[in-house]
């Protein structure tokens, strides 16, 4: 392998590195980092104009860190950058999480080895010379016998396809790649469509501005408070005291943050018991209403009936009208899709500039240049905002589309099952390895936090490969079929598979449906670890061609 810190070798066009990592995300600055530490020579690609992913292009109104918070929604590879960095809120807002970002990469000088607007539009194998080659929109071409796709679980836009959307000639913004620029909305009639985490977080916002807004709701959503608050100074303190304690509780926690493990079962307590347990968990807010709820919750139908119907009744208490509290009603098993936080999402209903319209009673048939109509009738607007979501976790890598063995591309690979081994890794791709994929706990679990564990593995594999003087290595279809059984036998054991979300790729059609997350938790870094120790058990090798400076 080559050494750091050297300006890339060129043949030809093409420039040479060791690893070649798509995406300057979270996942793809650790990854540089660390390969960079391992000695590496190392070149990320982004489209971005700089780091940050998904924090970098989610800037709509109201986007903030919505699952358990912050301050442990943060990288855990460097002692001293978690006892330097303050956070102010448990639940950052999306600027907040981007300066911290912005600071990581000033820290340990990430961004010279980033080459920014530049898309990678082809990657291909090659296996005479058991290396990859990216090439960019800019023209720039790259080698490398790794490729790390870092392409992000939540990354590909979801844009509705409904007949005459492209003639809209009003203001049109996709929550997934808002403006740089400020967005007014003084004045306008707004229209929305889709109530996912973007949508509850950004309606609120855009209400207090706007002449008018009419939220366009294809499915009633389960959402509870933020409890956002300030984080105390005693609290910072606690989270650095002791480094090594709070890693280690990351570590054993199923969902990658240092909270204790319950035990509780909705079951095993009276309905008032339960209730009681929700309302106190209501008050507090924030996600741990969901993680302090009831370890049953998610498999016995009888138990999410009742986290289901406390959350069905704030809806009706918070919603003065009766009709529109009616259409907010979900009737989903709850936690089966997204769990949702809000600041006043429900409220928001009981302004007089907000109308709700139910698509499933009253669908969108078209747009015309100055309105959206639906069966009911036409929706004079001057601004449509998408909260559609993304593509979610292969969608990224299906629109890389990487070209495997024999020019095998990865769309047919994956035509009918996203096939993969441990979540990392293809059989037909060799030395390609995926972050937060699917088969991987992925947005299941502290994504930072997911993407250091996951990305220390292939470090140590690459290491290893190298000291048995390997070239090529990835797993065998047995692997990959075991591990796509053991990853759907979790998921079916609970209620998730059993709603459509973008979990199960339910939301883009077209898409093989199955939940391809890996649910387990923490017990997967258990698994890798495992097969690790069992000299890469699953993969199939290939001896050095030749020395690696090809
Ligand atoms: P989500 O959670 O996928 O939400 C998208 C919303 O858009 C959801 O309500 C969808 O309804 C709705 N949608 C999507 N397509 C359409 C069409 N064609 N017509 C009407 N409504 C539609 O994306 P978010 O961006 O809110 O959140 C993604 C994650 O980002 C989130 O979980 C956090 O982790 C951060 P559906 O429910 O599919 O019926």
């Amino acid at each position: 392998m080559t050494s750091t810190n050297q300006p890339p070798r060129k043949s030809g066009s093409i420039e040479h590195y060791d690893v070649v990592i798509i995406g300057a995300g979270v996942s793809g600055m650790y990854a540089l980092h660390h390969f960079r530490e391992m000695g590496l020579s190392v070149r990320v690609y982004d489209g971005a104009s700089d780091i940050g992913g998904t924090w970098w292009y989610n800037r709509y109104p109201g986007a903030r860190v919505d699952g358990p918070g912050s301050p442990f929604y943060c990288y855990t590879f460097s002692e001293k950058l978690m006892q330097e960095w303050d956070w102010a809120e448990t639940q950052s807002e999306q600027s907040a999480v981007l300066a911290y970002l912005e600071h990581v990469a000033d820290r340990f000088d990430l961004r010279r080895d980033i080459q920014f607007e530049t898309w990678v539009e082809d990657a291909r194998y090659d296996e005479a010379a058991q290396r990859w080659t990216v090439e960019t929109s800019t023209g720039v071409s790259a080698s490398a016998p790794f490729l790390i796709c870092a392409v992000g679980a939540l990354s590909t836009t979801n844009m509705p396809d409904i007949p005459g959307i492209n003639d809209f000639a009003g203001e049109c913004y996709h929550t997934g790649r808002w403006p740089h620029e400020p967005v007014s909305f003084e004045g306008k009639r707004v229209a929305v469509i889709g109530t996912g985490s973007s949508g509850i977080q950004s309606i609120p916002e855009i209400a207090r501005e706007a002449a008018h807004v009419t939220v366009l709701q294809r499915t009633a959503q389960y959402s509870v408070p933020a409890g956002n608050r300030p984080i105390t100074p005693e609290e910072m303190a606690e989270a650095r005291e002791d480094f090594d304690a709070i890693c280690a509780k990351m570590h054993a926690n199923p969902g990658g943050f240092p909270f204790d493990n319950h035990t509780r079962m909705a079951l095993d307590h009276t309905p008032e018991e339960r209730n009681a347990h929700y309302e106190k968990l209501w008050q507090r807010g924030g996600f741990k209403f969901f993680l302090d709820g009831y370890n049953d919750i998610a498999v016995s139908e009888e138990a999410n009936a009742s986290l289901a119907d406390f959350i069905r009744d704030k809806i009706r208490e918070i919603v003065h009208d009766p009709e529109t509290a009616e259409k907010l009603m979900p009737d989903y098993f709850v936690m089966t899709k997204r769990p949702i936080l809000d600041d006043g999402y429900f409220e928001t209903f009981n302004r007089d500039n907000v109308t709700l319209v139910d698509l499933r009673e009253d669908p969108i048939e078209r747009f015309t240049p100055t309105s959206v109509v639906t069966r009911s009738g036409e929706h004079p607007i001057d601004m449509l905002v998408l909260a559609t979501g993304f593509d979610a976790i292969s969608g990224s890598m299906l629109r890389l589309n990487p070209k495997g063995r024999g020019g095998m591309s990865l769309e047919e690979r994956w035509q009918d099952r996203f096939h993969n081994y441990l979540g990392l890794t293809i059989a037909g791709f060799p030395n390609l390895f995926m972050i937060h994929g699917p088969g991987s706990p992925g947005v299941f679990y502290n994504m930072p936090l997911g993407a250091e564990r996951q990305l220390n593995w292939i470090g140590d594999f690459m290491g290893h490969l190298e000291k048995h003087g390997m070239g090529a290595v990835e797993p065998t279809t047995d692997s990959e079929e075991a591990w796509g059984n053991e990853v759907s036998g979790i998921a079916n054991a609970t209620l998730f598979p059993r709603t459509d979300s973008w979990w199960t790729g339910a939301n883009i059609p077209g898409k093989p449906r199955y939940f391809s997350a890996y649910l387990g938790g923490s017990l997967y870094y258990q698994r890798i670890a495992d097969v690790a120790a069992k000299d890469y058990e699953g993969f199939a090798f290939e001896q050095a061609h030749r020395a690696d400076d090809a």
